[in-house]
């Protein structure tokens, strides 16, 4: 879908003592400038990941560092084939990353929201500007679709084929996000409350709206997503009436109360494993 004159050709020439910035070609939004970067064949020099799932281009100096922070529980199946896929999918993007799955270990029904607070944080620790919010059971299509932060907070996965590649509704804010360090910190992340299906995103939502962030999408074309078929999670009793009091929770529930056992943090080949006790 990439029209050919968008195509860099990567020097060979480039030396690691004199690296030049990345070749990004403007596209797309100039609100939010952002560019893409693809680079032909000869890339696949091998693998170049880091242990605990970090890459970083060699031959040139990138221009944007995430984070892609992913919950999860009891999947294994579904996080192999995620992990293998979004390698091949962010190298093609010249950027640097490092994949960070965080593990719900206790029982109780999963917090998608608490356990990306857990994410967010370690990856602030370790220096990220951008946080990349990501369900593990969602596969990117388009390699336009950059995993880069916005000016403003960023829905990547508008357009999945579980919903006929249709935005169930305007304020849908889940599935795979993108935000800045300092956008997370004003909203004082997630709220910590939701355990079991739904509601968390929503309530993420009103939060931008409290900050006054707006959000924004690329073009369906571009944000096109394969979802992977898995077992329903119980919906969350009461998350409307949760949701409900969304704005007044924003300053008392969030990163600021974050409360959690960590239990191991294991760097894999392919990923930063954190497993938690919420
Ligand atoms: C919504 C859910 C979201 C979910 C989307 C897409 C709720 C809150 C009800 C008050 N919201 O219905 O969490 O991401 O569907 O599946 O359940």
């Amino acid at each position: 879908d990439i029209p050919v004159n968008l195509y860099v050709k990567i020097s060979e020439n480039f030396t690691s003592s004199a690296l030049i910035q990345c070749d990004y070609h403007d596209v797309l939004y100039d609100d939010t400038s952002l560019s893409i970067s693809i680079i032909d064949e000869d890339f696949s020099e091998g693998h170049k990941i880091k242990d605990g799932g970090e890459y970083c281009p060699t031959d040139c100096k990138p221009k944007f560092s995430s984070a892609i922070i992913v919950p999860y529980r009891d999947r294994a199946e579904q996080l192999r084939g995620f992990l293998v896929y979004m390698h091949m999918f962010l190298q093609q993007q010249n950027i640097h990353y490092r994949i960070y799955i965080i593990e719900q270990v206790d029982s109780n029904p999963f917090n998608r929201a608490k356990l990306l607070n857990i994410g967010a944080l370690t990856a602030i620790r370790a220096g990220y500007p951008c946080l990349i919010f990501h369900d593990v059971d969602l596969l990117p299509l388009k390699p336009a679709n950059l995993y880069a932060c916005t000016k403003c907070p960023r829905h990547l996965s508008s357009s999945i084929n579980k919903f006929r590649f249709v935005l169930p509704y305007l304020n849908l804010y889940g599935g795979a996000i993108a935000m800045t360090t300092e956008q997370y910190k004003l909203i004082n992340g997630m709220s910590n409350r939701y355990y079991g299906w739904g509601g968390e995103d929503d309530d993420l939502y009103a939060r931008l709206e409290i900050a006054k962030l707006k959000l924004c999408r690329f073009e369906p074309q571009t944000s096109k997503y394969h979802m992977l078929p898995h077992k329903t999670h119980p919906k969350r009793l009461r998350r409307q009436h949760l949701l409900k009091f969304a704005r007044t929770r924003i300053h008392k529930d969030g990163l600021n109360s974050l409360q959690y056992t960590e239990v191991a943090t294991v760097l894999h080949p392919l990923f930063t494993h954190i497993m938690v006790d919420l």
